[in-house]
């Protein structure tokens, strides 16, 4: 999906969807806190958004994914599966890999599932039901690596995983809080987070050894505009019809446990 650009730059298989929302982005409050866009190139037939690499500016960063919102597909998304269910054999593979005994009797007969189906059962089994955000993947400057996170759910686990991503250092912990906090004051006058709704898109987490400490949005590949002038809170709890993404509301439960590790 990424390719390396010119120096300082990635490019990413491109989306309409998401080139549309990284040039409103840079036109909006939020631009410090997403990368920089620079339009779409082309490479051997194949089209990309290009973007800035955030980890550029790092020495041996230790990155981590946390995919915001109480739940991970689009109202689109619904509506369409409705009309013309697909059935997908590799979603009911990667179920019966993490528990085989997900399925129900019916699924493991057709060995498939539907993809509104598997989103939400990943939803249950991490905190994105809970708590409004799930930890994606961790990269740590060691080597080490892992997206083994698809059952952390309850907030003990969360932050045993964030401790070990930061290694329980107080400084890095107490940067990344206020840069949480700072995110939130902007994300709530951002006239392009208020008219959409940002499903699937994480925060990536970049630390160093020098001890800097930076949090981007990234992934607006199912970051959608409202219509006729609709505007969402970000913190009501979704029904299906009001398009509420619960993206604030897990960003306070995100605060809400560093806070409570920055004090301990
Ligand atoms: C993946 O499930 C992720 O949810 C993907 O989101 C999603 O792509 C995939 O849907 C789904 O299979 P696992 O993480 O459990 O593997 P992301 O790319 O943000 O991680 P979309 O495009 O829906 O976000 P499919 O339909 O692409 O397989
Ligand atoms: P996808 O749509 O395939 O899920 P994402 O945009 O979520 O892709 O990016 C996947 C991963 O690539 C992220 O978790 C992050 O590690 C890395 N990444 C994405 N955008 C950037 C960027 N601008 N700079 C550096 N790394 C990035
Ligand atoms: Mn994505």
């Amino acid at each position: 999906n990424f390719k390396a650009g010119e120096h300082g730059w990635i490019l990413k298989k491109f989306s309409v969807c998401e080139q549309q929302c990284l040039e409103r982005l840079m036109q909006d409050t939020l631009r410090p806190h997403v990368p920089a866009y620079f339009g779409v190139v082309e490479q051997d037939g194949e089209s990309y958004n290009q973007m800035e690499d955030l980890l550029a500016s790092f020495e041996a960063p230790s990155i981590m994914d946390c995919k915001m919102g109480v739940r991970t597909y689009l109202e689109e998304e619904l509506e369409q599966a409705q009309q013309r269910p697909r059935l997908r054999h590799d979603m009911y593979e990667k179920m019966v890999a993490v528990d085989p005994g997900a399925p129900t009797p019916e699924e493991h007969a057709q060995q498939a599932v539907l993809k509104a189906r598997y989103m939400q059962w990943r939803e249950s089994l991490s905190s994105t039901g809970t708590l409004g955000f799930r930890i994606e993947g961790i990269k740590k400057a060691d080597g080490t690596c892992s997206t083994n996170f698809k059952k952390t759910r309850l907030p003990k686990q969360v932050v045993q995983a964030l401790h070990d991503f930061t290694d329980g250092d107080r400084a890095i912990l107490t940067s990344y809080l206020s840069r949480l906090k700072e995110l939130r004051a902007i994300l709530e006058q951002s006239e392009f987070f208020k008219t959409h709704e940002v499903v699937g898109s994480s925060l990536l987490f970049v630390h160093d050894r020098t001890g800097l400490a930076k949090v981007w949005m990234i992934d607006f590949g199912k970051t959608m505009p409202l219509a006729g002038g609709q505007t969402l809170t970000h913190r009501l709890p979704w029904v299906e019809g009001n398009r509420e993404d619960g993206y604030l509301w897990g960003l306070d439960n995100l605060i809400t446990l560093f806070s409570n590790m920055v004090q301990d």
